[in-house]
């Protein structure tokens, strides 16, 4: 059995959203990961962020590729549209969808394999482009699904579980997101939902590519002492350049942080963003000295998480390209075909 639904009954004292739904009401059916997997955390942090904003959930499209990462999709959301494409084309399914329809949600959740491996192009031509969406990588430096094969995200020097040695030189998403594009850039960790969560609400309600590059420990194969995407590991090299607090547009923002060690960003929907920094040297919209930090920070062993990046002026594709307001699917025979006159002028401009 693939998957096992859940009992619909809830306490009848469970908290609700402005909408009336409870946190259950953004669940899926039961995980079939192995306890204790990192990309269960996710799916509840990402479970909490739409509980928290309200979301309707018919109004969110959440889109996948295939391994165990990419499975999650079925163990939130369960009342939202959903596609699990083939490995690694998760990006272009997403980028159709996005053209088509620019009303829904966009949430991708991909794996280190499915995005940079296989699906490496696909992933950097969706950022380039600017495909309005949360883009969630659940990083374990493995295929988790077919068993422990090392992915390009695992740093050379890395650990199999039987202890071969990793040569070759990672791939760091977040630096490739920078590079390409991405206007919400952001790495956290399965480990810490107090980060998680507050990181998936901004890339929700950022209009515009957002990337979010998560560390995700694969407690099958990738969990031991010489594997630098394990809890330990992670825990122990966490450099975290700021605290993110999302606050929604309508609530009063209270200062309660020292001037100069907060940055405040005003999302496109009146949302602020909020970055209380832990490291003073940080700017998060300083892309140039992002990707130095990060660099530099690599070399170290440091893994860096917080919301590493945000432009607000980005903007995305269907800006770009202009594409209708209305999503395709409602458009009328009139707007779809309206006749011969309108022909007639389109030729006479070419002539
Ligand atoms: C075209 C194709 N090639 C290879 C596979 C085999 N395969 C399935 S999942 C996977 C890797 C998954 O790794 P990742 O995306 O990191 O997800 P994880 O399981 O680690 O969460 C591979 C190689 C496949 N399903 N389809
Ligand atoms: S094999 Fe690894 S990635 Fe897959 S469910 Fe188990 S712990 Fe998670
Ligand atoms: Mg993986």
């Amino acid at each position: 059995m693939t998957y096992i639904v859940k009992p619909k009954f809830h306490h009848p004292g469970l908290p609700t959203n402005k909408l009336g739904y409870t946190h259950r009401d953004y669940e899926g059916t039961v995980s079939t990961l192995c306890a204790g997997c990192g990309h269960d955390s996710i799916s509840s942090a990402i479970i909490q962020a739409c509980f928290e904003l309200d979301l309707p959930p018919h109004r969110v499209a959440k889109l996948s590729g295939i391994g165990c990462s990419s499975k999650t999709p079925t163990y939130f959301l369960g009342q939202s549209h959903g596609f699990n494409s083939v490995h690694g084309r998760m990006p272009s399914v997403a980028t159709g969808a996005s053209l088509a329809n620019r009303d829904l949600i966009y949430l991708g959740v991909s794996g280190d394999g499915d995005s940079a491996s296989i699906g490496i192009g696909q992933f950097a031509h969706c950022l380039r482009r600017g495909v309005n969406m949360t883009y969630i990588v659940e990083n374990n430096g493995v295929y988790g699904l077919t068993k422990g094969q090392f992915s390009a995200t695992a740093d050379a020097g890395s650990t199999s579980k039987r202890g071969v040695g990793n040569t070759d030189q990672p791939i760091d998403l977040v630096s490739m997101a920078l590079l390409l594009g991405a206007s919400y850039v952001g790495r956290g960790f399965s480990g810490d939902k107090t980060q998680l969560v507050p990181l998936i609400k901004g890339a929700i309600r950022h209009q515009g590519p957002a990337f979010l590059d998560v560390i995700s420990p694969c407690v099958a194969f990738n969990n031991h002492p010489g594997s630098t995407k394990s809890f330990d590991y992670v825990r122990e090299h966490n450099d975290m350049v700021n605290a993110i607090d999302w606050i929604e547009g309508r609530e009063e923002i209270v200062a309660d942080y020292a001037p100069g060690a907060v940055e405040e960003v005003t999302q496109h929907d009146g949302s602020v963003i909020r970055l209380r920094k832990l490291d003073a040297s940080y700017d998060a919209t300083d892309k140039r000295a992002a990707m130095d930090y990060l660099q530099k920070h690599h070399a170290t062993g440091e893994v860096v998480t917080g919301l590493l990046y945000i432009d607000e002026t980005a903007g995305d594709l269907n800006q770009r390209i202009n594409t209708v307001e209305t999503p395709l699917n409602v458009l009328g025979d009139g707007e779809l075909c309206p006749g011969p006159a309108a022909l007639a002028a389109i030729n006479a401009e070419l002539r």
